[in-house]
């Protein structure tokens, strides 16, 4: 059986939620309480030294600590409906929209919340080793989520999906970067309609309910 280390709560055991359900494929789920530091313990610290979820468990045993190893397991072990494109063009494509949709997304709004709530002292990055809050940086993780948005909006002008003109990873790591845009208060306005409409396109698919 396939083994998913998630906590419902956070946005990147998110991403392999959404993957893994719209590859179809059956899994078991355990949960990681990342407020209470579950992922700190030594129980969790034994299956993912880097103390991070996502982690999955493969039906053969092979442990993957990331959404990267998970993405490229996943695809490889059900092809269809591929997600990270087929031809060349399509997979350069998707790679490189996946990549600054994280960069300049994703970790942007994690730079600003982790940078910015007193909640998080010490734990401005994830991973076994702890690190100070610097508040400039929520300051300035909050001006790059904006210019994300404006990005993202501009670039879903005249277009349905975010790369190659088919559903893919890109659109997966854009709907968890802008919905989880929340707790740092920036959400999709009026400022932003083509980003606005392809948001509700998404919200069609059941994976997106996840
Ligand atoms: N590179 C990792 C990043 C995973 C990551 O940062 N996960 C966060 C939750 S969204 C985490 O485990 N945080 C634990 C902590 O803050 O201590 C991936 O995308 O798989």
């Amino acid at each position: 059986m396939i083994t998913l280390y998630d906590c419902a709560t956070a946005p990147s055991p998110r991403r392999a939620r959404i993957l893994l359900a719209e590859k179809g494929i059956r899994h078991e789920t355990v949960q990681i309480d990342l407020r209470s530091g579950e992922q700190l313990g030594d129980a969790y610290r034994k299956i993912n030294p880097q103390c991070t979820v996502p982690a999955l468990r493969t039906d053969d045993g092979l442990l993957l600590t990331d959404n990267a190893g998970i993405t490229a397991w996943v695809e490889a072990h059900r092809p269809q409906p591929p997600l990270l494109g087929v031809t060349p063009r399509q997979k350069a494509e998707i790679a490189s929209w996946n990549w600054r949709i994280e960069f300049e997304g994703l970790l942007a709004v994690a730079e600003a919340l982790r940078n910015g709530t007193p909640a998080m002292a010490n734990r401005a990055l994830p991973g076994p080793v702890d690190y100070p809050q610097i508040p400039e940086l929520a300051q300035r993780g909050l001006a790059r989520v904006q210019q994300f948005f404006a990005t993202l909006d501009e670039r879903l002008a005249g277009r349905d999906f975010i790369a190659a003109d088919g559903f893919s990873v890109a659109d997966i790591t854009a709907v968890v970067t802008v919905d989880f845009a929340r707790v740092v208060k920036v959400r999709p306005g009026e400022q932003h309609p083509h980003l606005q409409r392809w948001r509700a396109a998404m919200a069609l698919r059941p994976s997106m309910s996840l």
